[in-house]
């Protein structure tokens, strides 16, 4: 006889969860008790907006599910920000919240919540536990809803009682979701779609990606010349040194880029759902048939978050696509010039205007280009900081971009202690502004109890700079809500304790960003920017101006 929280606990055991974040709640008490004896690690958070962000980055940088757990009402609607990125993302997640005893349902009861309700539309699946007895049924069923088809959240609400009840019940089986094989008929038609093409782009993004799905693609298009580009903050599908890597699709995206998608005749997306932020708000490619033809290999191609009727709808595990790509005969690639010239445009777009003020963050990636291992990982949240650290950056390896596709601010720091944890032998580099940071700045305390030395690059411009570039553009000079008075952020760093220092010359980056990593301690380096540049091809001043 088990507890139904020991019961839960030794499934995420025998689903090889090494982790998992959380912040306590009485609600769940016997999880927790469980977790005492067990070889899981358990992270204790600030906030549950930190725990499942953790949780998300996670499950995007090991492929398994992150696992969070939070309390029930307010725990768990503070923790809904990581479920929507996770769905957004479709990054495999299990959120497992605390709910009142059974036989008080239904009568709105101190915290209570409708789960189904409340996560229905931003998780895959939600649902509740009903017995003890059920729990080995419902812990294999949310791995298998998580991992498979396009991964994504699940919440699992977990009744006081049923988590104290015990159970004389079999465990389940590690969950490995069956792959699916893309067939002949479809390598055919391909295959012809190919040879037809003139100016081909192969578009990746998310929805189940590993490691050698990353080195099959790539070496697909290396051997046939074809240009590849990647989705918003997928930029760590294809190492960016391949002669084959053309750029990113994603906010703020090179103009040559857009262009290109535009004026291909052929666009194969592997993964992805090709949503507003690749196709520039659907303009792109036309909606919802492009002009050009449409290739989508997807484990889901059926997902209601495609929206786009692609002319060959392959249905397929990301994982399993190098055997059947490299029976594509080479073809004589007629889009040579295409794809050396969209090349030439990458490599241009790296190169940046100078910055006024005395920090330019275009100096700072390009030293981090060099500077960073090729396994670095990068986290970020989101702000127009993150035009700089995604266009001037290099990513060599995958999963070692840890970025919100969701566009959701506060991710980067929790993020980066999720990464710390998964790769404790690698460097982890946290991008944030000084809106994004103050919104997760708690977890520097879990960095620092933890003993994760992440480095955090803090752009401070003194706003809320993405908003106040769309305010200036619809109403010029009329500026509310988007200024910010900020504490003394390097004061605030240290108190958590952590080693802090404020830049206020590019040429002190270098030196300080060595002393950040000697330290040994989580770190966070305040780079003060002029909010002049308010992005990396805009000034303020031409708002007004009209220049
Ligand atoms: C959770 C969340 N709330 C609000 C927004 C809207 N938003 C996007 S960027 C941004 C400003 C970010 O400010 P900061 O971190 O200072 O970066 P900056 O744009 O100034 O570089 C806001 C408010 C968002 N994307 N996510
Ligand atoms: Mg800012």
């Amino acid at each position: 006889m088990r507890a139904g929280g020991r019961i839960l606990v030794d499934q995420l055991e025998l689903n090889g969860a090494d982790l998992a974040f959380c912040l306590p709640g009485e609600s769940y008490l016997p999880v927790l008790d469980a977790l005492y004896d067990s070889p899981i690690r358990l992270i204790t958070c600030r906030h549950e907006q930190g725990a499942a962000n953790a949780a998300e980055a996670y499950g995007k940088l090991t492929g398994r599910p992150g696992i969070c757990l939070v309390t029930r009402g307010p725990g768990a609607t503070q923790a809904a920000v990581g479920v929507h990125t996770a769905k957004q993302d479709s990054s495999p997640m299990i959120l497992l919240v605390g709910q009142v005893p059974r036989a008080f349902r239904g009568r709105e009861a101190w915290q209570e919540l409708d789960y189904a309700e409340a996560f229905g539309s931003i998780a895959k699946a939600a649902w509740e536990i009903e017995s003890a007895a059920d729990v080995p049924e419902a812990i294999s069923e949310a791995f298998s809803l998580a991992l498979s088809g396009r991964p994504g959240p699940i919440v699992l609400a977990l009744p006081e009682d049923v988590l104290a009840e015990e159970a004389d019940v079999v465990d389940g089986m590690r969950v490995e979701p069956a792959a699916v094989e893309p067939g002949a008929a479809e390598l055919e038609r391909l295959r012809e779609l190919l040879a037809g093409a003139e100016r081909p782009l192969v578009v990746v993004g998310e929805g189940g990606w590993t490691a050698q799905t990353s080195r099959d693609v790539q070496a697909f298009c290396e051997t046939n010349e074809l240009p590849v580009a990647c989705a918003f903050r997928c930029q760590d599908f294809v190492d960016n040194r391949s002669a084959s890597y053309v750029g990113v699709l994603g906010v703020a995206m090179d103009e040559r880029l857009a262009a290109r998608l535009a004026n291909a005749d052929l666009v194969f997306a592997i993964g992805g759902r090709l949503g507003d932020v690749p196709t520039r708000g659907y303009s792109l490619l036309d909606f919802p048939r492009p002009r050009q033809a449409l290739v989508l290999v997807h484990p889901d191609p059926d997902d209601p978050g495609i929206a786009y009727e692609p002319d060959l709808a392959i249905a397929a595990s990301l994982s399993e696509l190098g055997p059947w790509l490299r029976t594509i005969d080479p073809v004589e690639p007629r889009w040579r010039a295409w794809t050396e010239s969209a090349r030439v445009d990458y490599e241009a777009n790296l190169r940046h205007e100078p910055m006024e003020g005395d920090v330019d963050l275009g100096e700072i990636m390009a030293f981090l280009r060099t500077r960073l291992p090729d396994d670095a990982v990068q986290t970020c949240g989101a702000g127009n900081f993150t035009v700089w650290a995604h266009r001037f950056a290099e990513f060599r390896q995958f999963g070692t971009q840890a970025c919100p596709r969701s566009g959701s601010m506060g991710y980067g720091l929790p993020a980066a202690v999720a990464a710390q944890l998964v790769h404790p032998d690698r460097m982890v580099v946290c991008f944030t502004g000084d809106g994004d940071f103050v919104m997760s700045s708690p977890e520097l305390a879990t960095a620092v109890q933890y003993g994760l030395p992440i480095v955090v690059l803090l752009v401070n411009n003194g706003m809320y700079a993405t908003i106040r570039m769309h305010q200036e553009r619809q109403f010029p000079g009329r500026v509310i809500g988007t200024d910010l008075d900020n504490p003394d952020f390097p004061a605030l760093a240290r108190a958590y304790g952590t080693h802090s220092e404020r830049i206020a010359r590019t040429e002190d980056f270098a030196d300080a960003f060595e002393r950040a990593l000697a330290s040994g301690k989580p770190s966070v380096l305040e780079l003060i920017v002029d909010p002049e540049r308010i992005s990396p091809r805009v000034r303020l001043s031409e708002f007004r101006t009209g220049r």
